[in-house]
Protein backbone atom coordinates (compact mmCIF):
# COMPACT_ATOMS: atom_id res chain seq x y z
CA UNK A 1 0.00 0.00 0.00
CA UNK A 2 1.64 3.68 -1.35
CA UNK A 3 0.63 6.83 0.53
CA UNK A 4 0.36 9.58 -1.98
CA UNK A 5 0.71 12.44 0.55
CA UNK A 6 -2.56 13.36 1.91
CA UNK A 7 -4.83 13.50 -0.57
CA UNK A 8 -5.04 9.99 -1.98
CA UNK A 9 -5.12 6.50 -0.51
CA UNK A 10 -3.61 3.77 -3.56
CA UNK A 11 -3.22 0.11 -3.98
CA UNK A 12 -0.22 -0.06 -5.87
CA UNK A 13 2.74 1.89 -8.05
CA UNK A 14 0.67 1.69 -11.39
CA UNK A 15 -2.43 3.32 -9.26
CA UNK A 16 0.15 5.87 -8.31
CA UNK A 17 1.47 6.72 -11.46
CA UNK A 18 -1.43 7.05 -13.40
CA UNK A 19 -3.11 8.88 -10.49
CA UNK A 20 0.21 11.53 -10.84
CA UNK A 21 -0.05 11.08 -15.19
CA UNK A 22 -3.75 12.47 -14.83
CA UNK A 23 -2.93 15.42 -12.52
CA UNK A 24 0.34 16.37 -14.09
CA UNK A 25 -1.76 16.34 -17.74
CA UNK A 26 -4.28 18.12 -15.93
CA UNK A 27 -2.04 21.09 -14.97
CA UNK A 28 -0.34 21.60 -18.29
CA UNK A 29 -3.01 24.07 -20.08
CA UNK A 30 -2.60 26.48 -16.86
CA UNK A 31 0.82 27.22 -17.24
CA UNK A 32 1.11 27.21 -21.54
CA UNK A 33 0.03 30.41 -23.71
CA UNK A 34 -3.27 29.23 -25.44
CA UNK A 35 -2.91 27.04 -28.21
CA UNK A 36 -4.45 29.65 -30.39
CA UNK A 37 -2.61 32.36 -29.26
CA UNK A 38 -0.49 33.86 -32.33
CA UNK A 39 1.67 32.48 -34.01
CA UNK A 40 -0.77 29.36 -33.85
CA UNK A 41 1.83 27.72 -35.49
CA UNK A 42 3.79 27.37 -32.29
CA UNK A 43 1.57 26.73 -29.77
CA UNK A 44 0.01 23.67 -31.96
CA UNK A 45 3.41 22.24 -32.17
CA UNK A 46 4.16 22.56 -28.40
CA UNK A 47 0.92 21.74 -27.41
CA UNK A 48 1.44 18.39 -29.88
CA UNK A 49 4.16 16.51 -28.53
CA UNK A 50 3.21 17.99 -24.90
CA UNK A 51 0.32 16.27 -25.33
CA UNK A 52 1.34 13.08 -27.25
CA UNK A 53 1.59 11.05 -23.85
CA UNK A 54 4.46 10.36 -22.27
CA UNK A 55 4.55 8.80 -18.19
CA UNK A 56 5.51 12.12 -17.37
CA UNK A 57 7.88 10.57 -14.66
CA UNK A 58 10.07 14.09 -13.83
CA UNK A 59 7.01 15.97 -12.44
CA UNK A 60 5.88 12.86 -10.46
CA UNK A 61 9.33 12.70 -9.24
CA UNK A 62 9.68 16.39 -8.51
CA UNK A 63 5.75 15.48 -6.22
CA UNK A 64 6.87 12.55 -4.53
CA UNK A 65 10.34 14.13 -3.08
CA UNK A 66 8.66 17.28 -2.22
CA UNK A 67 6.06 14.24 -0.41
CA UNK A 68 8.58 12.67 0.87
CA UNK A 69 9.44 15.13 3.10
CA UNK A 70 5.99 16.59 4.04
CA UNK A 71 5.86 19.43 1.41
CA UNK A 72 3.47 19.55 -1.05
CA UNK A 73 2.56 19.13 -4.62
CA UNK A 74 0.42 22.00 -5.37
CA UNK A 75 2.96 24.10 -4.17
CA UNK A 76 5.96 22.49 -6.03
CA UNK A 77 3.55 22.12 -9.24
CA UNK A 78 4.84 24.73 -11.44
CA UNK A 79 8.20 23.07 -11.15
CA UNK A 80 7.09 20.00 -11.66
CA UNK A 81 5.33 21.23 -15.25
CA UNK A 82 8.53 23.07 -16.09
CA UNK A 83 10.55 19.79 -16.07
CA UNK A 84 8.00 18.21 -18.33
CA UNK A 85 8.28 21.05 -20.47
CA UNK A 86 12.02 20.89 -20.61
CA UNK A 87 11.82 16.99 -20.87
CA UNK A 88 9.77 17.52 -24.15
CA UNK A 89 11.64 20.03 -25.52
CA UNK A 90 14.98 17.33 -25.36
CA UNK A 91 12.74 14.77 -27.24
CA UNK A 92 11.65 17.10 -30.03
CA UNK A 93 15.33 18.02 -30.67
CA UNK A 94 16.66 14.48 -30.14
CA UNK A 95 14.57 13.42 -32.68
CA UNK A 96 15.18 15.79 -35.13
CA UNK A 97 16.82 15.07 -38.49
CA UNK A 98 20.53 16.77 -37.75
CA UNK A 99 20.84 14.00 -34.33
CA UNK A 100 18.30 11.13 -33.70
CA UNK A 101 16.15 11.48 -36.70
CA UNK A 102 13.36 9.27 -35.28
CA UNK A 103 10.55 9.02 -37.25
CA UNK A 104 8.24 8.44 -34.19
CA UNK A 105 7.88 9.36 -30.50
CA UNK A 106 5.02 8.67 -27.84
CA UNK A 107 3.15 6.69 -30.38
CA UNK A 108 3.06 9.66 -32.95
CA UNK A 109 4.80 10.82 -35.92
CA UNK A 110 7.96 13.36 -34.30
CA UNK A 111 7.72 16.78 -34.39
CA UNK A 112 9.56 17.96 -37.36
CA UNK A 113 7.78 15.18 -39.41
CA UNK A 114 4.59 17.30 -39.00
CA UNK A 115 5.54 20.87 -38.54
CA UNK A 116 8.73 20.49 -40.26
CA UNK A 117 12.37 21.07 -38.86
CA UNK A 118 12.55 24.58 -38.27
CA UNK A 119 9.12 25.07 -35.84
CA UNK A 120 10.15 21.76 -34.55
CA UNK A 121 13.35 23.61 -33.27
CA UNK A 122 11.73 26.64 -31.92
CA UNK A 123 9.05 24.52 -30.26
CA UNK A 124 11.88 23.34 -28.02
CA UNK A 125 13.43 26.72 -28.14
CA UNK A 126 10.19 27.45 -26.57
CA UNK A 127 9.19 24.97 -24.37
CA UNK A 128 12.71 25.55 -22.56
CA UNK A 129 11.76 28.87 -22.59
CA UNK A 130 8.38 28.40 -21.02
CA UNK A 131 9.78 26.38 -18.22
CA UNK A 132 11.58 29.45 -17.21
CA UNK A 133 8.81 31.45 -17.13
CA UNK A 134 6.65 28.82 -14.98
CA UNK A 135 9.35 28.35 -12.51
CA UNK A 136 9.93 32.19 -12.00
CA UNK A 137 6.47 33.50 -12.06
CA UNK A 138 5.14 35.26 -8.99
CA UNK A 139 2.41 32.55 -7.40
CA UNK A 140 5.42 30.48 -6.38
CA UNK A 141 7.34 33.06 -5.31
CA UNK A 142 3.63 33.70 -2.59
CA UNK A 143 4.09 30.14 -0.87
CA UNK A 144 8.15 29.31 -0.71
CA UNK A 145 10.81 31.38 0.05
CA UNK A 146 12.35 33.13 -2.65
CA UNK A 147 16.00 31.86 -2.37
CA UNK A 148 14.57 28.51 -2.15
CA UNK A 149 12.60 29.16 -5.87
CA UNK A 150 15.95 30.23 -7.11
CA UNK A 151 17.86 27.48 -5.91
CA UNK A 152 15.78 25.57 -7.18
CA UNK A 153 15.68 26.86 -10.72
CA UNK A 154 19.28 26.99 -10.46
CA UNK A 155 19.40 23.14 -9.91
CA UNK A 156 17.16 22.21 -13.00
CA UNK A 157 19.29 24.73 -15.03
CA UNK A 158 22.63 23.67 -14.02
CA UNK A 159 21.14 19.73 -14.93
CA UNK A 160 20.26 20.23 -18.57
CA UNK A 161 23.31 22.55 -19.92
CA UNK A 162 26.28 21.98 -21.41
CA UNK A 163 27.38 20.67 -18.34
CA UNK A 164 24.23 18.20 -17.74
CA UNK A 165 22.12 16.88 -20.46
CA UNK A 166 23.21 18.81 -23.27
CA UNK A 167 26.99 17.64 -22.04
CA UNK A 168 26.21 14.15 -22.12
CA UNK A 169 24.05 14.30 -25.61
CA UNK A 170 27.17 15.65 -27.04
CA UNK A 171 29.58 12.70 -26.14
CA UNK A 172 26.96 10.58 -27.09
CA UNK A 173 27.00 12.06 -30.56
CA UNK A 174 30.80 12.34 -30.77
CA UNK A 175 31.07 8.60 -30.15
CA UNK A 176 28.59 6.99 -32.66
CA UNK A 177 30.07 4.52 -34.19
CA UNK A 178 33.39 4.21 -32.13
CA UNK A 179 34.39 2.12 -29.31
CA UNK A 180 34.18 4.12 -25.99
CA UNK A 181 35.00 2.67 -22.88
CA UNK A 182 33.10 2.27 -19.54
CA UNK A 183 33.46 5.09 -17.78
CA UNK A 184 32.62 6.69 -21.11
CA UNK A 185 29.21 5.62 -21.10
CA UNK A 186 28.63 5.84 -17.87
CA UNK A 187 29.51 9.33 -18.39
CA UNK A 188 26.73 9.93 -21.52
CA UNK A 189 24.28 8.25 -19.12
CA UNK A 190 24.71 9.98 -16.43
CA UNK A 191 24.79 13.40 -17.83
CA UNK A 192 22.38 12.80 -20.60
CA UNK A 193 19.79 11.00 -18.44
CA UNK A 194 20.83 10.90 -14.81
CA UNK A 195 21.39 14.44 -13.82
CA UNK A 196 18.01 15.74 -15.01
CA UNK A 197 15.85 12.72 -12.52
CA UNK A 198 18.32 14.11 -10.01
CA UNK A 199 17.59 17.14 -10.08
CA UNK A 200 14.02 16.82 -10.41
CA UNK A 201 14.13 14.93 -7.00
CA UNK A 202 16.18 17.57 -5.93
CA UNK A 203 14.11 20.50 -7.05
CA UNK A 204 10.93 18.91 -4.71
CA UNK A 205 12.68 18.52 -1.91
CA UNK A 206 14.74 21.74 -1.82
CA UNK A 207 10.94 23.60 -2.08
CA UNK A 208 10.02 21.69 0.72
CA UNK A 209 12.52 23.38 2.54
CA UNK A 210 14.59 19.74 2.67
CA UNK A 211 17.50 19.99 5.70
CA UNK A 212 20.88 18.97 4.25
CA UNK A 213 21.13 15.48 5.31
CA UNK A 214 17.69 14.89 3.43
CA UNK A 215 18.72 16.41 0.52
CA UNK A 216 22.32 14.68 0.35
CA UNK A 217 20.31 11.12 0.75
CA UNK A 218 17.58 12.25 -1.94
CA UNK A 219 20.69 13.24 -4.49
CA UNK A 220 22.37 10.13 -3.69
CA UNK A 221 19.00 8.07 -4.39
CA UNK A 222 18.48 10.53 -7.58
CA UNK A 223 21.97 9.30 -9.21
CA UNK A 224 21.56 5.62 -8.66
CA UNK A 225 18.08 5.08 -10.00
CA UNK A 226 18.90 8.16 -12.94
CA UNK A 227 21.20 5.60 -14.09
CA UNK A 228 19.32 2.61 -13.82
CA UNK A 229 16.66 4.47 -16.10
CA UNK A 230 18.89 4.88 -18.87
CA UNK A 231 20.49 1.77 -18.95
CA UNK A 232 17.24 0.29 -18.71
CA UNK A 233 16.66 2.45 -21.97
CA UNK A 234 18.97 0.84 -23.60
CA UNK A 235 18.03 -2.74 -22.85
CA UNK A 236 14.19 -1.51 -24.31
CA UNK A 237 16.11 -0.08 -27.48
CA UNK A 238 16.68 -3.97 -27.71
CA UNK A 239 13.99 -6.11 -26.16
CA UNK A 240 10.40 -3.26 -25.95
CA UNK A 241 7.58 -3.56 -27.57
CA UNK A 242 7.34 -0.71 -30.08
CA UNK A 243 3.68 -0.17 -29.61
CA UNK A 244 3.89 -0.12 -26.07
CA UNK A 245 7.12 2.49 -26.10
CA UNK A 246 5.32 4.27 -28.63
CA UNK A 247 8.87 4.80 -30.74
CA UNK A 248 10.64 2.79 -33.31
CA UNK A 249 13.24 0.18 -31.40
CA UNK A 250 16.63 -1.05 -32.44
CA UNK A 251 17.90 2.35 -33.36
CA UNK A 252 20.73 2.63 -31.15
CA UNK A 253 22.08 -0.30 -32.78
CA UNK A 254 21.35 0.84 -36.25
CA UNK A 255 23.34 3.91 -35.35
CA UNK A 256 26.24 1.78 -34.09
CA UNK A 257 25.66 3.85 -30.47
CA UNK A 258 27.64 2.35 -27.59
CA UNK A 259 24.89 1.30 -24.82
CA UNK A 260 25.07 -1.34 -21.85
CA UNK A 261 24.05 -4.08 -23.35
CA UNK A 262 26.20 -3.73 -26.09
CA UNK A 263 29.53 -3.41 -24.12
CA UNK A 264 28.13 -5.65 -21.01
CA UNK A 265 25.37 -8.10 -22.62
CA UNK A 266 21.69 -8.04 -21.84
CA UNK A 267 21.97 -10.37 -18.79
CA UNK A 268 24.86 -8.06 -17.14
CA UNK A 269 22.80 -4.45 -17.78
CA UNK A 270 19.98 -6.37 -15.96
CA UNK A 271 21.68 -6.97 -13.18
CA UNK A 272 23.83 -3.22 -12.35
CA UNK A 273 20.05 -1.46 -12.97
CA UNK A 274 18.91 -3.65 -10.39
CA UNK A 275 22.22 -3.34 -8.10
CA UNK A 276 21.86 0.43 -8.69
CA UNK A 277 17.88 0.61 -8.01
CA UNK A 278 18.62 -1.60 -4.81
CA UNK A 279 21.81 0.82 -4.00
CA UNK A 280 20.07 4.12 -4.31
CA UNK A 281 16.86 3.03 -2.30
CA UNK A 282 19.23 2.42 0.68
CA UNK A 283 19.88 6.11 1.18
CA UNK A 284 16.23 6.65 1.97
CA UNK A 285 16.60 4.37 5.26
CA UNK A 286 16.05 7.38 7.05
CA UNK A 287 12.32 8.62 5.59
CA UNK A 288 9.47 7.19 6.50
CA UNK A 289 6.37 5.92 4.74
CA UNK A 290 5.86 8.95 2.64
CA UNK A 291 9.07 8.14 0.97
CA UNK A 292 7.68 4.78 -0.41
CA UNK A 293 6.38 6.39 -3.75
CA UNK A 294 10.01 7.55 -4.41
CA UNK A 295 11.32 3.91 -3.37
CA UNK A 296 8.47 2.22 -5.95
CA UNK A 297 9.22 4.52 -8.63
CA UNK A 298 12.61 3.50 -8.47
CA UNK A 299 11.35 -0.21 -8.59
CA UNK A 300 9.08 0.80 -11.23
CA UNK A 301 12.52 1.89 -13.02
CA UNK A 302 13.51 -1.70 -13.71
CA UNK A 303 10.33 -3.17 -14.17
CA UNK A 304 9.13 -0.77 -16.49
CA UNK A 305 8.11 -2.19 -20.15
CA UNK A 306 7.43 1.06 -21.73
C1 LIG B 1 19.73 21.37 -28.37
C2 LIG B 1 19.73 20.46 -30.77
C3 LIG B 1 19.68 20.23 -29.31
C4 LIG B 1 19.55 18.96 -28.87
C5 LIG B 1 19.44 18.59 -27.50
C6 LIG B 1 19.05 17.62 -24.97
C7 LIG B 1 19.01 16.69 -26.10
C8 LIG B 1 19.18 17.16 -27.46
C9 LIG B 1 18.80 15.43 -25.94
C10 LIG B 1 18.53 14.88 -24.60
C11 LIG B 1 18.97 13.52 -24.50
C12 LIG B 1 17.84 12.57 -24.34
C13 LIG B 1 16.59 12.76 -25.13
C14 LIG B 1 18.04 11.56 -23.51
C15 LIG B 1 17.10 10.46 -23.40
C16 LIG B 1 16.40 10.47 -22.12
C17 LIG B 1 15.28 9.48 -22.15
C18 LIG B 1 15.56 8.11 -21.70
C19 LIG B 1 14.09 9.85 -22.60
C20 LIG B 1 12.84 9.04 -22.54
O1 LIG B 1 12.21 9.36 -21.32
P1 LIG B 1 10.82 8.75 -20.88
O2 LIG B 1 10.84 7.25 -21.06
O3 LIG B 1 9.82 9.37 -21.99
O4 LIG B 1 10.47 9.26 -19.54
P2 LIG B 1 8.27 9.75 -21.87
O5 LIG B 1 7.80 9.86 -23.31
O6 LIG B 1 7.56 8.69 -21.11
O7 LIG B 1 8.20 11.08 -21.19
Amino acid sequence: MIQLGFFIEILSIEKYLSEGKKFIDGSLAQFLPDESAYPKSIHESMNYSLLAGGKRLRPILVIAAAEAIGGSRDVVLPFAVAAEFIHTYTLIHDDLPALDNDNFRRGKPTNHKVFGEAIAILSGDALLTQAFIVMTNGFLMESVPRGNVLKAAHELARAIGSTGVIGGQVVDLESEGKPIDSQTLEYIHIYKTGFFFKACIRVGAILSEANQDQLSALSRFGSHIGLAFQIVDDILDITGDEDLLGKDVGSDQDRNKATYPALFGLEESKRKAEELVEQGIANLGEFDERAEPLREIARFFIQRTF
